[in-house]
């Protein structure tokens, strides 16, 4: 899969973006991600690439020239048409099915806005998928997209080892992970629970879910909801108030 990031700060989504799992990938080829400095495509003598806004108002806006000409150049080399997603407060929030929807695109275009806006114009002419990444404002839409890269990215084949993979199927039945434990047994005075230790599988797992479900209840109420409960997951759940 391709990344195409239209920003004014390559180097900080680049750098954000080229370690651990996903700087792995890349090295792999499994995935490509390009940044695209958006004032390389001004057309201002001064490199100029936002403007005051017409009718007045706070701040500056990013102006349609140059974001529409770094639009285009990913366009004309990839030959056809590219999902392109617009980094905004005002899109639908980003989920876990949205970037498994995502993943399966072999292009995307993400636009970065700073300042106080992006000429509408603009964002009319190439923009299909307006993305938030949950209830509150940032300066820039680059760690948005970075946190967008990262959730599809670890929805590709391949970009995840096989084993990992698993583990995103259970966030998919609609509960949180349960609780790990690692080496030593016992820290500062507290045991690993000795069905972990019990090297009974089946066991472990009927734990493990217990636990999944308990947590959801008690973190995220909302999800449990909507989760897929079996008639012994509500029975759990009753007796375990
Ligand atoms: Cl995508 N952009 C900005 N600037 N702020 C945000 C956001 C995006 N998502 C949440 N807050």
């Amino acid at each position: 899969m391709k990344f195409y990031i239209l920003t004014l700060f390559p180097e900080m989504v680049m750098q954000g973006l080229s370690t651990s799992i996903i700087g792995r990938a890349t090295e792999k080829g499994i995935l490509s991600i390009e940044a695209i400095n958006i004032r390389d495509y001004t057309a201002d003598k001064h490199k100029k690439v936002d403007d005051y806004p017409y009718g007045g108002g706070a701040g500056m806006v990013m102006q349609a020239q140059p974001i529409y000409d770094a639009w285009l150049s990913v366009v004309e080399r990839v030959g056809h048409h590219v999902r392109t997603v617009y980094l905004t407060p005002q899109g639908r929030t980003f989920s876990q099915s949205d970037a498994k929807d995502f993943a399966g695109e072999e292009n995307l275009i993400l636009l970065c806005g700073h300042y106080e806006g992006v000429d509408e114009r603009v964002l009319e002419e190439i923009v299909t998928d307006y993305v938030s990444i949950g209830d509150y404002v940032l300066t820039g839409g680059e760690l948005p997209a970075m946190v967008m890269v990262d959730a599809i990215s670890r929805m590709v084949p391949g970009v995840l080892s096989n084993k990992v993979s698993g583990e995103t199927e259970s966030f998919e039945d609609g509960l949180l992970e349960y609780p790990q434990y690692s080496r030593p047994e016992e820290w500062k005075g507290k045991k690993v629970p000795a069905i972990i230790l019990s090297g009974d599988h089946g066991k472990v797992d009927a734990w493990r879910h217990e636990q999944s479900l308990l947590r959801t209840r008690d973190r995220r109420p909302d999800l449990l909801e909507k989760a897929s409960l079996t008639q012994k997951d509500r029975e759990f759940l009753e007796k375990h108030q």
